[in-house]
């Protein structure tokens, strides 16, 4: 556990200032080959987190590029016709990939209909993943196999859920974490807070971390809240706080795994807001360039996490031509079998809709699905 003044709400209140984040983002690796990231180095005292290894490193930055390659495909099956929709990850990646490598496989991670990324990073099938937004009703893949809840599009009803399931885990002995993914728009709805009054009354180990995009759809983040930071949110329900250069892999990494580790040990509840941007459009369906500039959009292409952690592992020596063409021939190789299994038309059971709601499914339910049934034998 990290310098925790207790472990009651009682006790938390002995020392509020211990749950504040650090003054400035939490940022370890250099901007792009340009030098340190300013902007996070100023007034940046020495870091309670300690720097991932090569290893973990270079781990993440392979599942980026897969990752990457996998959202690219899956935006362009959306094109195609062969995916409902896709809220594309693009930008996102560094912590998405964090998220996933901080956690055991005995954990549970709590993801968002923007986090595709984070669900095959996390070794979920990447056909199983998308099957949601190829429409059919059920989650694609196993949440309890993989420890993964299906993807949320209710915003944040998934932070209560992650707070409960931590909880629930630790009453039965486990050592189980959970951590939810939350965008910045999420952080309004009541859901959210409820969550986080409740993580910290009960001590769960649960993290939050919140991917502040800068927008939820077309609302900008000066119009979504007046805090100094999202981050200050989870001082005022006793939630330990954080922020960190959500372009920074090693940053999101190595706060993450301190959070995960942290809440194991039972130091209670993290919020993380992790700064960041979607550099995609929120969805394939929609059109940025009514809500935003060119310029901004390019100022954060400067900071593409991707790009930014091929350089510093680059500059320490970590990273060959040899590597890097090897990376994106994986990741190559992954998209084209994503397009080939794809280009299958499922065979779905339109009757299964009502399948995996109830328990025990009510008898108006039961009855309007035996009639699904009579109508689909006479087609
Ligand atoms: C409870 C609820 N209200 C409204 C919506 C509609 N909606 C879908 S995505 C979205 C924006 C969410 O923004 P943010 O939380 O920042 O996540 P991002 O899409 O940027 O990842 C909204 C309002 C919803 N899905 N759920
Ligand atoms: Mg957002």
């Amino acid at each position: 556990m990290l310098d925790m003044p207790g472990h009651t709400a009682a006790e938390n209140r002995a020392e509020p200032s211990i749950w504040l984040p650090s003054h400035v983002p939490v940022s370890i690796l250099p901007l792009n080959g340009k030098g340190r990231n300013i902007d996070a180095a100023q007034g940046q005292e020495e870091s309670p987190y300690a720097e991932p290894s090569p290893g973990s490193l270079l781990t993440a930055y392979r599942k980026m590029v897969l990752g990457r390659r996998f959202d690219e495909q899956a935006t362009a099956l959306a094109r195609q016709g062969r995916l409902a929709v896709h809220p594309s990850s693009l930008g996102q990646e560094a912590c998405q990939v964090a998220a996933a490598l901080a956690l055991r496989a005995t954990d549970w991670l709590f993801p968002t209909y923007r986090d595709c990324v984070a669900l095959v990073s996390r070794g979920i099938d990447p056909v199983e993943a998308l099957t949601l937004l190829r429409g059919d009703a059920h989650c694609g893949y196993d949440p309890v196999r993989h420890r993964t809840a299906p993807q949320c599009t209710p915003l944040a009803t998934h932070a209560a859920h992650a707070t409960g399931l931590a909880h629930g885990e630790r009453l039965k002995g486990a050592d189980t974490v959970a951590l939810a993914l939350v965008g910045d728009g999420a952080t309004s709805e009541g859901d959210f807070h409820e969550a986080l009054n409740l993580a910290g009354v009960l001590r769960a180990p649960v993290v939050f971390l919140v991917q502040n995009n800068g927008y939820a759809i077309s609302v900008p983040f000066s119009e979504q809240c007046a805090a100094p930071g999202l981050a200050y949110k989870g001082v005022g329900y006793g939630v330990r706080s954080e922020h960190v250069d959500g372009n920074d892999a090693a940053a999101v990494l190595a706060v993450l795994t301190t959070a995960v580790e942290d809440a194991r040990a039972g130091g209670g509840p993290w919020l993380v807001e992790a700064h960041t941007y979607r550099m995609a459009p929120h969805t394939s369906a929609d059109d940025p360039s009514r809500y935003r500039t060119a310029a901004e959009a390019d100022r954060w292409r400067d900071r593409d996490p991707v790009a930014r952690l091929e350089s510093a592992l680059r500059e320490r020596g970590l990273l060959t031509d040899e590597d890097v063409k090897a990376a994106a021939a994986e990741a190559e190789a992954y998209a084209a079998d994503v397009r080939e299994r794809l280009s299958v038309d499922p065979d779905l059971d339109p009757a299964s809709l009502l399948d995996h709601v109830f328990g025990a499914p009510p008898a108006h339910l039961m009855e309007q699905q035996s009639s699904l049934r009579a109508g689909l034998e006479d087609c």
